[in-house]
């Protein structure tokens, strides 16, 4: 998979995609993350990509043409599954939406800062429009980051087990079960005794019964039907 990053911040983006899982990803050639500067793509030579907003109002708003030179020439070498806009006001990420996005080849993900971008390039370009949750960041950058995140891990061969996204929390609606290390007894509070059974199948009953006990416990909205 290829995932493309529009941004005035690159900055921000740099480290989040060097490390561990994503790291994988990128060294065994799953994923190829780009990150792309809109000012490049500026309408002159001060590097301006935003401009007041029309009908006034404090904030500025990225300008149409970078954005769409931008999308253009990036197309241009193979087009994309999906041009994703990272907003506020955008559908809340979930697991679903991100096991989707891990299928595809091929994705812009444009971050936006100030008051927003133009609407014209949502309206002409934009396929999806995601939030991560409710509530405000400065930037898309670090939510492109989350979005990423959450991609690249599902993508067929990055986890070393590949079995282990299948438990994830959300994965089937449910949130994980408690984990348990060494020591079996750690400053007088043991690990539940079943886990130490060796018996799989006792254990599994017991983990898909406290994944169901925490879900009801503190996300009930995700039982709902
Ligand atoms: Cl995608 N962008 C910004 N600026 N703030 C957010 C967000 C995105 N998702 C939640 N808050």
């Amino acid at each position: 998979m290829k995932i493309d990053i529009l941004t005035v911040l690159p900055e921000l983006l740099e480290s989040p995609f060097q490390h561990s899982i994503l790291k994988r990803a990128k060294d065994k050639g799953l994923l190829e993350v780009r990150v792309h500067h809109l000012r490049q793509w500026a309408v002159n030579e001060y590097g301006q990509v935003d401009d007041y907003q029309y009908g006034g109002g404090a904030g500025m708003v990225m300008m149409p043409e970078p954005l769409a030179n931008a999308i253009e020439a990036l197309s241009k070498e193979a087009p994309y599954d999906e041009v994703i806009y990272m907003t506020p006001d955008g559908a809340r990420l979930n697991q679903r939406i991100s096991n989707q996005l891990s299928l595809k080849e091929n994705l812009l993900i444009i971050c936006g800062h100030y008051k927003g971008i133009d609407q014209r390039i949502r309206d002409q370009y934009v396929t999806k429009e995601i939030s991560i949750g409710d509530y405000v960041l400065s930037g898309g950058e670090l939510a492109a980051a989350v979005l990423v995140d959450s991609i690249g891990r599902l993508i067929p061969g990055v986890l070393n087990d590949e079995t282990s996204a299948l438990f994830d929390s959300f994965q089937d609606d449910l949130l994980a079960p408690p984990v348990y290390t060494r020591p079996a007894d750690f400053r007088g509070a043991k690990v539940p005794e079943i886990l130490l059974s060796g018996d799989p199948k006792k254990i599994d009953d017991w983990r898909h019964e406290q994944s169901v006990q925490r879900t009801q416990e503190r996300r009930p909205d995700l039982l709902q039907p």
